[in-house]
């Protein structure tokens, strides 16, 4: 059976790749950090005691800040293939966290590299590895984007996943690692974090449509992105470890919308005219933006043969409806008085 290690298990990716790699017969290793609070409901539904022989799910505490730690788990779990999807990933926060943002992402990819690194050298085993790279590191630079696209990071966050995209080159040509680089454009689902846009405008419409909420109050709605479904995404990343050669891929649907565009379909689909309902707050708007990020997935289609599944379309009906009776499940919590107060949604 092959093993995988995942970092960022816990996260929308890790927790379809995990669903993924679980349905082609992997044992899946994640990595999860300690939490006062249980944070591993993306991945809950496919945990089993690890003494039952039929689990495939295996949870270490780690962190991408403690090499040490990373080391030991690598050396235990004695992975095949590496998929380092640990992040703190959310755009707007690492303008106010950007050491934190730096350390995780960058110097922590850096870690894990060198664990990898070292654990080959000393079992003379081959590990695979995948690098969670983004569409943020086009930056600035006019669209379409494709793997010759020059780098304009335009965040902390988008600075600091330039530096470890270049890592995994580095070490890849140093040392003759299987690295690759997936450089994925956004990709959306109902199980994407509460505070990215896309999920913010689902949840706050659900809640608006039964009665729960009064205002959405959103930042820039004119920046375009190239929005796809996690779930296909995920297949992506595993199609980039099985060729013989590691290589870097853009995986994108080719397709840009506005943050309106997305507003306007998903108020749509539930008869609401969102114009009614949205407000704009300043607070929300980045230093520095990104307009326009459009990819182009050519040489996925062609080496890889992937090609996206989920259409724009279905995409926000699939995260309107799941949203909306998620709600329904609020009110009627409410209503029962078991829900009073609901956590108020930022960034
Ligand atoms: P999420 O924010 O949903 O998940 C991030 C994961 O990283 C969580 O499991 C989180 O743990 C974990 N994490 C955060 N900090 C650390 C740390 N210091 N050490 C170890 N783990 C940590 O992100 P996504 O699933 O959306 O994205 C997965 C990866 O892909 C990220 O690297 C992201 O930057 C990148 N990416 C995402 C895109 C997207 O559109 N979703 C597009 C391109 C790249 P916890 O649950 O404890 O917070
Ligand atoms: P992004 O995603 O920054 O592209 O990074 P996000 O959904 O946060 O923002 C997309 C666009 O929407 C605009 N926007 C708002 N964004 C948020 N979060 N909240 C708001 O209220 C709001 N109003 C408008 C933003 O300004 C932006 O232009 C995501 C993350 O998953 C990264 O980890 C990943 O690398 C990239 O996608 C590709």
């Amino acid at each position: 059976m092959k093993k995988a290690l995942i970092t960022g298990i816990t996260g929308q990716d890790g927790s379809y790749l995990a669903d993924f790699l679980v349905q082609k017969g992997y044992a899946v290793h994640g990595i999860i950090r300690r939490a006062s609070l249980f944070n591993t409901s993306r991945v809950d539904h496919l945990y089993k005691d690890a003494r039952d022989p039929e689990a495939r799910l295996f949870l270490h505490y780690g962190d991408l800040t403690d090499g040490t730690g990373l080391r030991r788990i690598i050396e235990q779990v004695q992975p095949d293939e590496v998929y380092n999807l640990g992040a703190q990933s959310h755009v707007k926060v690492s303008f106010a966290q950007p050491e934190y943002t730096a350390d995780a992402v960058s110097t922590g990819t850096l870690r894990l590299l060198d664990a990898v690194r070292d654990y080959e050298n000393i079992s003379g085993r081959k590990v695979r590895f995948y690098q969670a790279g983004s569409s943020e590191m086009f930056g600035a630079t006019a669209p379409p984007q494709n793997e010759q696209t020059p780098f304009y990071p335009r965040s902390p966050y988008a600075v600091a996943k330039v530096a470890a995209y270049w890592y995994c080159v580095n070490y890849r040509e140093a040392y003759g690692m299987f690295i690759s680089n997936g450089i994925l454009f956004n990709h959306e689902s109902p199980r994407r974090g509460e505070t990215f846009v896309t999920r913010k405008i689902t949840r706050a419409l659900g809640r608006i449509k039964v009665g729960l909420q009064e205002r959405l109050y959103l930042g820039n709605l004119a920046a375009k992105r190239d929005w796809g479904f996690a779930g296909d995404y995920v297949e992506a990343m595993w199609l980039m470890l099985q060729p013989d050669t590691p290589d870097d891929f853009v995986v994108a649907t080719g397709e840009a919308y506005s943050v309106q565009e997305f507003l306007e379909t998903a108020f749509g689909l539930l008869a609401l005219d969102w114009r009614e309902y949205v407000k704009i707050d300043s607070r929300y708007f980045r230093p520095t933006e990104v307009d326009y990020l459009l990819g182009d997935a050519t040489k996925a289609a062609k080496q890889l043969n992937w090609q996206p599944r989920c259409s724009f379309k279905a995409l926000v009906q699939m995260m309107v409806e799941h949203d909306w009776e998620l709600a329904r499940q609020e009110l009627t919590l409410k209503e029962a008085g078991h829900l009073v107060n609901f956590p108020g949604l930022s960034d």
